[in-house]
C-alpha cells in the first residue's frame, strides 16, 4: 500500500454536542449563550435553524454510534454539554443528562469505538455568561469544578479528554470580531478571556491528574500557520505577530506551560496586558498536556501594513499585519476557503522541531460545501471532491510521519452534516447526510471510502 499508516492509528470524526444534540431546552438543559444569542436575533445569520435544529444525537445516539462502527471509526471525539450536566453553571447536577452521557459512552465502547471526550465548546451556560463568562474568575473555578465532576462520573471509561475545543475562536469571535455572544470588541478583554480560559484549562489539568484514573488530558487548537507574503523582513515580521497572536498565545502555554516573552512584550508595551495574579505562574506550568489536537482547516496569509496604523484608533490585532490574497491559490469551489494540503504538514514539522514532537493527533480538517443536497443523486451524495480533499491533506500527514512525526491519528470534521455557528445547515462538512425534516441519515460516498481507508489503515 502506498499510503500506510502505523499500527492502531486512530481513524475518526469529530462533533460536538451543541451542534448535535439538540433538545436545547428540555431534559434538564439550560440555555447556552448560544440558545440565547438565537432567542433574541434568529435572522442574523442564517434564517431562524437554531442548535435545536440538529442531528438530534440526544434521541439517536445509538442509531448514529452503530453508523460509526459502520464507518470503521475506532475513535470519536463529541463533547459533554456543561449547561445539560449542571444547568445552573455550578451546583447541581442533572441525573438525566448523566444517564445520558453514560449510555453515550458506554454505547461507544461496546462497539468498538473509543470515546474521545471534550468539555468545552463555545457552549457557555448562559448562566456562567450573566456573571461575567470568562472575564470573571469565579467562571473559572466554576468550569474546573464541571471539569472534575465529568472526570469522577466518566474518568473509568474515557480515556482521552480534552479541556477546550478552539479556544482563541470564542476570543475573537466574542471578544475581537462580533461573531460571538457577547459581542463585544475590547483587545483587553478579549485578552483577559484568553488568559483565564487557560487558567481554567491548567485548573482541569490539575484536577484530572489528581484523580489518577489512567488516561490522558489535552487541548485542541486550531493551527493556522501564517505564511509571510515575502521573505521581505516586514512581512516576516508581520506574519510572526499573527502567529503569536492566534496561534502561539495557546499553544505555547498548552505544551510548554508559559506565555512566549515576545507577546508578552508586546501586550505589555501596548498596555494590553491581563491582571496576573500570584500562583498563575505555577498554575499555567502545570497546565502542560499529555495530547496535542489540531484543527487545521487553512492557512493565514499576511503582508505588512501598507498604510500607518491611526494611533486613536482602538487597539487591534491588525494594527501589526494584513491579511493578503495569494494569486493562484487552491480554493475550495463550494464555499470561499483555501485549500493547502501542506499546511498539515508543515504544523506537524513545527511541532516537531520547536515543541519537542508531543503526542498530537489532528482532530478536526474538513470541507464545508455550501448547498451540498444540491448534488444529491438517487438519494445519495458521491462527494469525490471530500475524498481529493481528505486524502490531499492524509499525504501530507503521512509525510510528516515518515520524518517522525508524533501524529496518532486523523480525525475528519464532521460525522453527520451538523447544525453551525454561524451558518447553520448552509455549509455541509459530514461524512453522512442528514436530512434535516425526516432525520435520515445516508452515507456519503467519502464516508465509505473513508470506513475502507480505515479499516485497510492506509490507501493507494
Ligand atoms: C471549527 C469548529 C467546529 C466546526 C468547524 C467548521 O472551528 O470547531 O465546531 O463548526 O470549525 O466551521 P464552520 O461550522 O464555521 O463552517
Amino acid at each position: 500500500m502506498k499510503y500506510a499508516f502505523p499500527k492502531e492509528f486512530w481513524w475518526g470524526s469529530a462533533s460536538s454536542a451543541p451542534q448535535t444534540e439538540g433538545e436545547t431546552l428540555s431534559h434538564g438543559k439550560s440555555a447556552t449563550v448560544w440558545d440565547h444569542w438565537y432567542s433574541q436575533q434568529p435572522t442574523r445569520f442564517h434564517n431562524d435553524v437554531g442548535p435545536q435544529d440538529t442531528s438530534t444525537f440526544y434521541k439517536n445516539w445509538r442509531e448514529d454510534i452503530a453508523l460509526l462502527k459502520q464507518l470503521n471509526h475506532n475513535t470519536f471525539r463529541t463533547s459533554i454539554s456543561w449547561a445539560r450536566l449542571i444547568p445552573n453553571g455550578r451546583g447541581e447536577v442533572n441525573q438525566e443528562a448523566v444517564t445520558f452521557y453514560n449510555q453515550v459512552i458506554d454505547e461507544m465502547l461496546v462497539q468498538g469505538v473509543q470515546p474521545f471526550i471534550n468539555l468545552f465548546h463555545f457552549d457557555m451556560p448562559m448562566a456562567m455568561q450573566e456573571i461575567g463568562g470568562w472575564e470573571n474568575r469565579d467562571v473559572v473555578q466554576a468550569y474546573a469544578k464541571y471539569a472534575d465532576t465529568c472526570f469522577e462520573l466518566f474518568g473509568d471509561r474515557v480515556k482521552h479528554w480534552f479541556t477546550f475545543n478552539e479556544p482563541v475562536v470564542p476570543v475573537e469571535g466574542g471578544y475581537l470580531y462580533d461573531f460571538h455572544y457577547p459581542n463585544v470588541v475590547d483587545f483587553k478583554r478579549a485578552a483577559t478571556v484568553a488568559y483565564h480560559t487557560m487558567l481554567a484549562h491548567s485548573l482541569a489539568v490539575k484536577a484530572y491528574r489528581a484523580r489518577n484514573t489512567g488516561g490522558e488530558i489535552g487541548i485542541i487548537l486550531n493551527l493556522t500557520p501564517s505564511y509571510p507574503r515575502s521573505q521581505n523582513p516586514a512581512d516576516v515580521k508581520a506574519a510572526n505577530i499573527a502567529d503569536l497572536m492566534f496561534n502561539r498565545s495557546f499553544l505555547d502555554p498548552a505544551l510548554r506551560g508559559e506565555y512566549p516573552q515576545e507577546l508578552v512584550e508586546l501586550l505589555k508595551k501596548y498596555d494590553q496586558l491581563p491582571v496576573c495574579q500570584q500562583g498563575d505562574k505555577e498554575l499555567l506550568q502545570q497546565g502542560v498536556v499529555d495530547l496535542l489536537g489540531i484543527n487545521y482547516y487553512q492557512p493565514r496569509r499576511i503582508q505588512c501594513r501598507d498604510s500607518m496604523v491611526n494611533p486613536e484608533s482602538p487597539f487591534m490585532p491588525e494594527w501589526f499585519f494584513d491579511n493578503y490574497v495569494m494569486p493562484g491559490r487552491k480554493m475550495n469551489p463550494h464555499r470561499g476557503w483555501e485549500i493547502y494540503e501542506q499546511g498539515i504538514y508543515d504544523i506537524l514539522t513545527n511541532l516537531r522541531e520547536n515543541y519537542g514532537n508531543p503526542r498530537c493527533f489532528i482532530s478536526e480538517n474538513g470541507m464545508g460545501v455550501e448547498h451540498e443536497l444540491r448534488f444529491e443523486k438517487d438519494g445519495r451524495i458521491d462527494d469525490d471532491y471530500r475524498i481529493e480533499f481528505v486524502s490531499g491533506h492524509l499525504k501530507w500527514l503521512h509525510r510528516a510521519l515518515q520524518e517522525g512525526s508524533g501524529c496518532l491519528g486523523y480525525h475528519m470534521w464532521t460525522f453527520i452534516d451538523c447544525w453551525s455557528w454561524m451558518n447553520a445547515y448552509k455549509n455541509r462538512y459530514g461524512f453522512i447526510q442528514l436530512d434535516l425534516e425526516t432525520q435520515k441519515r445516508t452515507v456519503k460516498k467519502s464516508g465509505e471510502w473513508f470506513a475502507a481507508v480505515s479499516k485497510n489503515n492506509g490507501f493507494d
